[in-house]
């Protein structure tokens, strides 16, 4: 049995962290091993990777380096955690994955697409999410849900611009890939949203079985 790969994709304060905690106890009540995990991270490895993606410094992170240190978390986390699970047969709700760097290293930093082809297909081979739940909201939206929250990370630092680049660059891909995606609108209420994601549980629970 294979497992289903779903991903959770959005910019800050989209909703990501509250509704797939929703999601995989909606999937546990149907009799489903969910594993639940994000990235950057996922393992202790990864999780210390991510600390030095997040950490704001005096030194300016080079764009490239931002790229390989997420790739590397990324190896650590589909060997360690993904993969296995998958192999289980369990579903994998995983908060961010290579959407995001297509997002946040192509969109914000300006990144090319192919030099960030080339590092998934190194360190993915043929593995890519089954689905893919990308909360849309205005760029305001989410960073005052996500500066309400306090101290600010290193990307939360950026500016505006950075963030819209960011929002247009999954819309195109959402928009590219029509089958992979789903468009959730998370600048609706959360009783909205979790209502738009239950209609969606029939769909996983058919993925899932295959
Ligand atoms: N990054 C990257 O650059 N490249 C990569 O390849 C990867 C990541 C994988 C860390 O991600 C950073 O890593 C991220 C991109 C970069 N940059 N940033 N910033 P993260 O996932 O840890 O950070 P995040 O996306 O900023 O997490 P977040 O702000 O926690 O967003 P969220 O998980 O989508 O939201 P939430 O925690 O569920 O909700 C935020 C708040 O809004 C909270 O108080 C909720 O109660 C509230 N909320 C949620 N939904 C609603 C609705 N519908 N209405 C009102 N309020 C709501």
């Amino acid at each position: 049995m294979t497992g289903l790969f779903i991903t959770l994709e959005g910019p800050e304060g989209a909703g990501k962290s509250t509704n797939r905690e929703y999601l995989a106890e909606r999937l546990r009540a149907a009799g489903i091993e969910v594993l639940l995990t994000r990235e950057p991270g996922g393992t202790p490895l990864a999780e210390r990777i991510r600390d030095v993606l997040l950490a704001p410094g005096d030194e300016v992170m080079d764009p490239d380096t931002e790229l390989l240190l997420v790739f590397a978390a990324r190896a650590q986390h589909l060997a360690g955690v993904i993969r296995p699970a998958l192999a289980r047969g369990a579903v994998v709700l995983c908060d961010r994955f290579t959407d995001s760097t297509y997002a946040y290293q192509g969109g914000g930093r300006g990144l090319s697409v192919e030099r960030i082809a080339t590092l998934e297909q190194f360190v993915q081979g043929e593995l890519r999410p089954d689905l893919t739940l990308l909360f849309d909201l205005p760029v305001e939206e989410g960073l005052a849900r996500a500066s309400a929250r306090g101290r600010l990370d290193r990307f939360e630092l950026e500016g505006r611009a950075f963030f819209e680049a960011v929002r247009q660059a999954y819309l195109q891909r959402a928009k590219a890939d029509p089958a992979r995606y789903l468009l959730v609108d998370a600048a609706q209420s959360l009783p909205q949203v979790q209502q738009a994601l239950d209609a969606l549980l029939p769909k996983l629970l058919e993925l899932h079985r295959g």
